[in-house]
């Protein structure tokens, strides 16, 4: 009698850490999208370098399909297992390995939290700028995956910008280390940019040197209420003009009621229709006048209603909670989530249509928008009613990404800005890249894993 490929593992690799138990199983096999029901194989925690090879090397001659496991965190079902793939979670490979002063770099597991990043690298008097709610849970070889932006990008942009090399063991088990930290490096293909995004569809990031930057200058944070939709770009473009930015972010009164009631406080009062939280440089009593008076010129002409700026590390915190504390406030109703992104010239012309879609395709159904308006980023979030069973509501939010899909593709956008293409939005892929890209995207796949055994069916589907 043969092995099953469980016991195999086991003997291969004594050391190797694997968990069975259908609560364990449940819990590593899914991600924040809650909407498959995880049916991993096992779960695999290697602890080096040397143990994630050997195990890709395995599950490449068994042909076991492997899912690369960070912080879960995901919205796009990029870290689901739901057909007994093997779950391979980093989350013991998560030190840092080394800090370079002169490099200004940090070389760390693919496991660590990104909340543990920038801890290792404030001690050392750095930032590592990428940021987002999620910083406590997920974990850098996913930032890596997705090519995580969040919060900063405005001033930082996204974790592509971040990286000056990485380990990647590809679907054959090859250990490959991209770019070792170069700063110039004219020498061809940049696979280490192929990998960043790639979804754990082409490697299993083993190792990052990340970049670091010096910690910005001291800022203020400001919210502000704004009258109308149009006034959202007349105000960005108004700041940016005048201050030197750190974020510009916005959401809408919808938001604000479901944060609120998941415990933040309110910072302004009466009913505005929209909210931007933007911080920005504020360094002397020049800076700060420079603020008000944008402010002033704002109010003036009618584009804001209203704004507080945060006298203190504890208000500034309260009001980033209203906008970051959105996500988790809605997360009990497992929204349907969109993630799009058009150039920040064409937003204007977007979310007027956008606004229009789904007032008329969503009549009844509440629908939650915020998210990175200075980076051309929406966050769409709509809300199932209780009168609608699950399946229904799906398909319904899948006719209108459909059509949203269509928009973004006049304007020249992307149906995922930053949380990937996973398993939610792999019907959109069209709309976003051309065929000829396509079929190139599943060329390289074939290159990196001609087994089809990394994270298979997630970004590109079914080959
Ligand atoms: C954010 O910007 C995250 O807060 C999550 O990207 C967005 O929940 C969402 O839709
Ligand atoms: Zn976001």
């Amino acid at each position: 009698m043969t092995d099953s490929p469980v016991a195999e593992l086991r003997r291969r690799q004594p050391e190797l850490r694997l968990l069975t138990e259908p609560a364990e199983l449940e819990h590593y096999g899914r991600d924040w999208t809650r909407r498959w029901t995880p049916n991993p194989l096992a779960i695999a925690f290697p602890a080096s370098v040397e143990a994630l090879q050997d195990l890709v090397r395995w599950c490449c001659q068994r042909r076991v399909a492997m899912v690369p496991s960070g912080g879960r965190t995901g919205l796009s079902g990029g870290a689901v297992a739901a057909n007994g793939e093997l779950v391979v979670s980093l989350e013991r490979m998560n030190r840092v390995l080394d800090f370079d002063a002169v490099d200004r770099t940090l070389v760390v597991q693919p496991g660590i939290t990104l909340h543990a990043v920038h801890e290792a690298a404030r001690e050392h008097g750095l930032i590592y700028p990428v940021d987002f709610a999620a910083r406590g849970s997920c974990s850098i070889g996913g930032n890596i995956a997705t090519n995580a932006g969040g919060i900063r990008v405005i001033r930082y942009g996204n974790t592509r910008d971040w990286i000056a090399g990485l380990k990647v063991v590809t679907g054959q088990g090859e250990l490959l280390e991209l770019n070792r930290g170069l700063i110039k490096n004219s020498s061809g293909y940049d696979f280490r940019q192929l990998m960043i995004g790639s979804e754990g569809t082409l490697g299993i990031v083993a190792e990052a040197t990340l970049k670091l930057a010096d910690p910005p200058l001291p800022s203020q944070v400001m919210l502000l209420a704004l009258p109308d939709m149009g006034a959202l770009m007349q105000v960005f473009s108004l700041f940016r003009a005048r201050l030197s930015l750190q974020a510009f972010e916005f959401f809408t009164d919808h938001a604000l009621r479901h944060v609120l009631a998941h415990g933040a406080q309110r910072a302004i009062d009466g009913d505005h229709p929209y909210y931007v939280v933007t911080e920005f440089d504020a360094v002397d009593e020049v800076a700060r006048d420079a603020a008000l008076a944008a402010f002033e010129q704002a109010l003036e002409q009618g584009w804001v209603s209203d704004g507080v700026i945060a006298q203190s590390d504890a208000q500034a915190a309260a009001l980033w909670r209203l906008r970051e504390g959105i996500t988790e406030s809605l997360a009990a109703r497992r929204p349907y989530k969109n993630d799009v992104s058009v150039r920040i010239s064409a937003v204007p012309a977007f979310l007027h249509e956008m606004q229009a879609l789904l007032a008329r395709e969503y009549p009844q159904i509440e629908v939650v928008w915020f998210g990175h308006i200075g980076d051309g980023n929406l966050h769409i979030n709509v809300l199932r009613p209780e009168s609608l069973g699950e399946d229904a509501f799906i398909a319904q939010c899948e006719h209108v990404t459909r059509l949203l899909a269509a928009t973004l593709q006049r304007h020249g956008g992307s149906i995922s800005a930053e949380h990937g293409i996973g398993l939610v939005k792999r019907a959109y892929l069209e709309s976003t890249r051309s065929a000829a890209e396509i079929l190139l995207m599943r060329g390289v796949k074939q290159v990196f894993d001609p087994h089809g055994i990394l994270n298979p069916g997630k970004l590109l589907g079914d080959a």
